[in-house]
Order: structure tokens, then sequence, then C-alpha cells
């Protein structure tokens, strides 16, 4: 009775094991390299679907010998009665795990109150065995704290990825229906095993032709492969899809005609997908269609088309990530200036979705003031697990600490309110909740383009289940399921890999600068860039860097943004005393020679941070080195070169941004900092026409 499939996962699990120095592509994920192959414990289920099938072939396949026989089981099966679970505590999706005996017989119990509970047990049970749990000991319970884990995937329908750096897009638009590429199945159930229970298909800068029957079909071939795994298909909308694809003159949401449109048209999807997720839509926003273009709020647009799937339990997320070039107010207040006063008025299956920084996926950004801003509406959080602004897939970034740091941060609404209580629901009562990541997957034979970043998507689906959970932790669990148990493996890894994102930030933009990216393709330095025809695409706009001094002022002496904060962050933002130094020159314009706490001045510190970073990467690369012949040749060789362009690229971030700095302030490098390798304009010079990515 059990299915068959012996993918491509268990192959080269099956490979890899044999030697560290065998190669491993890395397609095996978390779950495949570092995987003993099962012994076939035998696994018993006490009612049949396919989700416990697929539950049932994880144990069995990977078990190791001697492990207890295991019984798959819904918490209210008769079989259960004596075990006093607490169904309550297992919500939809939670599970249980634990030894038992049951009808004489001592097993490991897995249970939930759905199959999809279920699936997720046995997984957090291998998950518990691989990362060193002791076998003898084994309670393991847990609950997702939010109801939307799901990825955002920006793939447009020609299979270019827009700011994807791992191949072509997964989804084969052009041989779907009909051909179900096996690995759909291997995506969904690397998706299953970290919770994640929902895929936006296609890019947030959409097509109406997505909403097409043909395409309609397509997104049902994948959302029939992925329902097993408990993952939903949802799809952006655009906006002024009744005009492209429906012959109607307008989309105004108010007009009957397009309402009625787009009932019909969630009909008709429904009638192919009839556990279709809902639509994500970017509204209003560079350029794309929206509610605005007619008069009508982003409320009206976004409960027009939450009324066309909420007979069927559809939701839409709506996205708070709008800034016009005919606002000339600093474009990290326009977000909330726009949605802040639409509280509670949007309708109950509604999302709104958040940025985690009020600009946009910057190596750091302190939170989105929105955030404990809108209590009246669930905020699900918009994360970017695909790096943009944090190297490509080419410079180790681990991206748990920056997720972390925003989710814990206070909002100062309330006592005890965090980033993290408002997108579980938890801070104000919103059933709705959940956290979204913006995908680093494609059809690179490693998923995500580089081993580490599969640690990416790795920590994004467990904070979503639990934004409580310690990145640190994650970090270690990820390391030993992807390279095993070594403890000088993991030591060293975790160690790389917890510092990697401050090294990034170091290089790129220290003490609070954003935004100075090159333009259009976001690879490479480029604060000098102040030409473009749109004020805040210019890096000068974001550093406002002269002669005298540095940062953007967003105290009450400039342009406010602070006041966006509840009061008791917004006091702390509005003194450059009590300003977090990471968040320095986000919120203040300050002289060169600023004092800091420390007797440094902004400049020197600056200049050491920048050295801080480029140092950071070079030992990364020497620790690396020291497990050459611990990891297989493959991943080994790869990450090694990756991390050699990282430290190149880390030295040309630095020197091309010291030397702008200096060309502007006028200053010396503090003794003992080296000097630029090249003038300014030799970086100034450089161009990257082909750089991945890059809509064109
Ligand atoms: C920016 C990206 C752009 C996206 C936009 C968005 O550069 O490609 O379309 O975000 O989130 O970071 O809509």
């Amino acid at each position: 009775m059990l299915i068959r499939r012996l993918g491509p996962l268990w192959t080269c699990a099956a490979l890899a094991l044999a030697s560290p120095a065998l190669a491993d592509d890395g397609y095996g994920l978390w779950l495949g390299s570092a995987r003993e192959q099962g012994a076939s414990v035998p696994v018993d289920w006490t009612s049949d679907s396919p989700t416990l099938r697929i539950a049932a072939e994880e144990l069995r396949r990977s078990l190791p010998a001697g492990s207890r026989p295991v019984l798959l089981a819904r918490a209210d099966d008769a079989a259960l009665a004596g075990q006093r679970i607490d169904r309550q505590a297992l919500g939809t999706e939670g599970y249980r795990v634990q030894h038992a005996t049951i009808g004489g017989r001592a097993v490991t119990l897995v249970t939930g109150a759905t199959d999809l509970g279920i699936l997720y047990g046995a997984f957090a049970l291998l998950r518990h065995l691989d990362s060193g749990g002791d076998p003898a000991n084994i309670a393991l319970a847990s609950a997702p704290q939010t109801r939307l884990r799901i990825l955002n995937h920006w793939d447009n329908l020609d299979g270019v990825v827009e700011r994807g750096y791992s191949g072509q897009s997964l989804w084969d638009w052009w041989t779907l229906p009909d051909f179900k590429d096996p690995r759909y199945a291997d995506y969904a159930r690397a998706n299953a095993s970290i919770g994640i229970n929902g895929t936006v298909l296609n890019n947030v800068n959409a097509k109406a032709e997505s909403l097409t029957a043909p395409y309609i079909a397509k997104a049902a071939a994948l959302a029939d492969v992925f329902r097993a795994y408990g993952i939903k298909v949802y799809l952006s909308a655009r906006f002024s899809a009744p005009i492209e694809i429906g012959g109607l003159k307008t989309a105004d949401p108010r007009d009957p005609a397009v309402a009625a449109w787009w009932k019909a048209k969630a009909d008709e999807i429904y009638r192919a997908i009839p556990d279709f997720g809902g639509f994500l839509v970017k509204a209003n926003s560079e350029g794309q269609p929206g509610p605005r273009d007619y008069g009508a709020s982003h409320a009206d647009g976004a409960n027009m088309l939450a009324s066309a799937v909420k007979p069927h339990g559809g939701i839409v997320m709506w996205r708070a990530f709008v800034y016009a070039d005919t606002d000339p107010e600093d474009r990290a207040k326009q977000a909330y200036t726009e949605f802040e006063p639409l509280d509670g008025q949007f309708a109950d299956n509604v999302l709104v979705q958040v940025k985690n920084g009020a600009i946009d996926f910057q190596p750091r950004e302190p939170f989105h003031p929105l955030f404990g801003a809108m209590p009246k509406t669930p905020l699900i959080a918009e994360f970017q697990i695909t790096k943009e602004y944090l190297g490509f897939a080419t410079h180790l970034a681990y991206l748990g600490p920056m997720f972390e740091e925003v989710l814990d941060a206070p909002t100062g609404a309330r006592r005890g309110e965090t980033v993290a209580s408002v997108i579980t629901g938890k801070a104000d009562g919103h059933t709705l909740s959940g956290m979204a990541g913006v995908a680093n997957i494609g059809r690179d034979r490693d998923w995500s383009g580089s081993t580490f970043n599969q640690a990416n998507w790795y920590v994004f689906g467990r904070l979503a289940w639990d934004p409580g959970l310690s990145s640190q932790a994650l970090a270690r669990e990820w390391a030993v399921q992807t390279f095993g148990s070594d403890p000088m493996v993991i030591g060293t890894v975790v160690a790389m890999m917890m510092r990697s994102r401050e090294a990034v930030v170091d290089y790129t933009g220290p003490l609070g600068l954003a935004h100075l990216f090159a333009t259009g393709h976001h690879y490479g330095p480029g604060p000098w860039v102040s030409d473009l025809a749109r004020p805040e695409w210019n890096p000068v706009y974001y550093h406002r860097a002269d002669r005298n001094g540095i940062g953007f002022d967003r105290t009450r002496t400039g342009s406010n943004a602070v006041a966006q904060y509840a009061p008791p962050i917004a006091r702390r933002y509005a003194d450059p005393r009590t300003t977090p130094l990471e968040d320095l020159l986000w919120f203040h314009h300050l002289p060169w020679d600023y004092r800091l706490a420390d007797g440094r001045t902004l400049w020197e510190e600056m200049v050491r941070r920048y050295d801080r970073g480029v140092a950071e990467v070079a030992a990364m690369r020497a620790q690396w080195a020291t497990l050459k012949s611990r990891i297989d040749a493959e991943r080994w060789t790869k990450t090694d070169t990756f991390l050699a362009i990282q430290q190149r690229e880390a030295r040309w971030w630095r020197d091309a941004s010291l030397a702008y700095w200096m060309s502007v302030n006028g200053l010396e490098l503090p003794a003992g900092s080296k000097a630029p390798e090249h003038g300014l304009e030799h970086y100034k010079q450089l161009r990257f026409p082909y750089a991945p990515g890059n809509p064109h």
C-alpha cells in the first residue's frame, strides 16, 4: 500500500553517505545529504490518505534500524482513547510525537488533528533524530504560530525569475499542465518538511495572462501535486486584468461590472483548484495598476477582490509596498501614510502584507512602522529570502539573525508587543496571520544557487512556523541535517553563518546606511548615483552625504519619520545618543566628526566597520578551508569559490564606497586603513548589463 517514489533526493543521499569525498550536488537539501538510508522500520496508519502515505514513506525509509515501529493516527482515532492527547493544543496543523503502548504494542505515536499535522509530526521526528536528538526520549509537540507560511515566487511566465539567482523558474509553464516534473513533488516535500503551507506561483509584477484559462489549468496541475503536502496555491493578480483579458473599459473596484468579472474569475479558478488560497496584489507601486488609478482606496481594491474569493474561503494579501514618484514625502514614510488610516476598513479575509522594513529589503532596516500601527488589520510580514541586496546567490549571508532581529523588535505600541506577536495575530486576537518569504528557489541543481542559501529557505520556514525559535539553534539544526554530525564541521559552519549577515552590512553600508546599490540590477556599489528619473531611486537621496555630514534626518528637524513609531520607540530613534549604532544614519544626519560613545568619530567608526566586514569574509574563507577533508568535494569547492568571489567583492564594496565618501568629505583614511585599490572613476564606470535577476 505504500507509494514508491525513489526520487533523486534519495539517490544522492545514498551516494553522499558513502564518503565525504564523493560528489553531493546539493539536490537533497537538508533532507538528503546527511541522512542515513532507513532500515524499513514498520510504519502503520489507522486511516488512509495520500498525505499519510507520504508521512509513512518518509519514516519507513529514513528511521534508523532499531527504531520502534511507528503508528500514525489522528488524535480522534478510537485507538488513542487512552492517550490523553490535548486536542486543543494541536490546532489544525500541530503534532505530537511520543512513545506509547497501543493495543499492547510499544510504538512511536505520531498524531495530529489532521493528516497534515501528522505529516509535520513525521518530519519533526526525523529532524529530531537527524539533529542528534535522543531516540530513547521522544516527546515532541508543536503547533504553528501563524496560519499562512507562504513563499512568494517572483517567477515570470517566460521562466525568468525577478531577483532570482538560482536559474530559471522551477515552473515549466510551457510543458504544464501535461508534464508534471518530479521536481515539483520534491519542492513540495522540502516545504512541508519545514511547515510551509502556501506558495504564490507568479511574480507580484503580474501578467494578466496568469488568470486566463490555460494558465489556470497549469496552476491547477501544480496544485494537484502540492495538495498532499499541505501546500495551497495562490496567484498574484494584476489589478487591470478586467481590462486586459476581460474586455472591460475600467478596473475601477467600485464598478459593479468589475466586481462581477472578478467574481466570475474566482469561480472559474475554484472550479479548477477547489482549495485555491487566494490572491496576492501589488497595486499602485512601481508602475503597477491599482485602485488609486480611479481615485479609490487600497481598501476598496482589496475588499472587492476579497468578496470574490470569500464564498470559497479564499483570502487576499494586499501589499503595503507602495511609494509614488508624485509624492515628495520621504519614501520611508509613504506606506504608513497611505495604509495606517485604512485600519479597520479591510474585509475580514484581507491581510495587509508589510515588508520587514519601510524601504526595501536592505541588509539592515529598522522594523516597518506599520507593525503595531494597524491593530484592526491582520498583517503578514514579507521577508526577502532571495538576496537581492545581500550579494545575490554568491555571497554567504545567513538571514536568520536578520529575520529574528525584526520579529523580536518591540513595537512600543503596547507592553510586550513585538513584530512577532503582531504577525502571529496574538497581539490583536486575529485568526488570520502569517509570514511570507520571497523565494530563492530556481532550477539550479541545488535549488537556491548555493548550499548556504538553502539555509535561508530553511530558516524562513522554521521561523514562520514559530517566530520564537532562535536563529542560532536553527542554523545548527540546518547544518547537522545538511552536513552530518561532525562537531568540527557544525561548530565552524554555525559560527560562519552567525556572523555572515553582519559582515555584509559592514561592507555594503554600515551604521544604518541603505540603498547604496548600483542601478537596476543592485549588484555592487553605486553610492554616487544621482541621475535617475525619480529622486528616491538614487542612492544620494538616502545617504545625503556632503562635505559636512552624512545620513538621513528622519527626526523632527527632517522628515519626522520617527513619529510613525509608537512613542517609546519614536523617542529612542529621535536622539542619536539613544539610537542603536546599527541604525544611526537611517535616522540622523550627523557631522563626519561626530563623536560616538566610544570616543571614535563617525568617520573612523565607519571605516572601521568597512574594514571589519572585509576581514570577516577573509576569516570565513579561512574557516571553510579547515573543513576541506570533512565535506564532500562538490559542495566544498563551490562554497570555497563563492567565498573567494565574496572576498574580492567585499573589498570592491569597501574600496569603492570609501573612495566615494572621501571624494565627498575630503578626509584621510584613519591610520592603518588601506587606501582603495583604484580611483573612484574606476568604480564608477563598471557596468553589469547581464547581471541575473534584473527585469528588462
Ligand atoms: C524590489 C525589487 C523589485 C520588486 C519590488 C517589489 O527590486 O524587483 O518588484 O521590490 O517588492 O526590491 O515589488
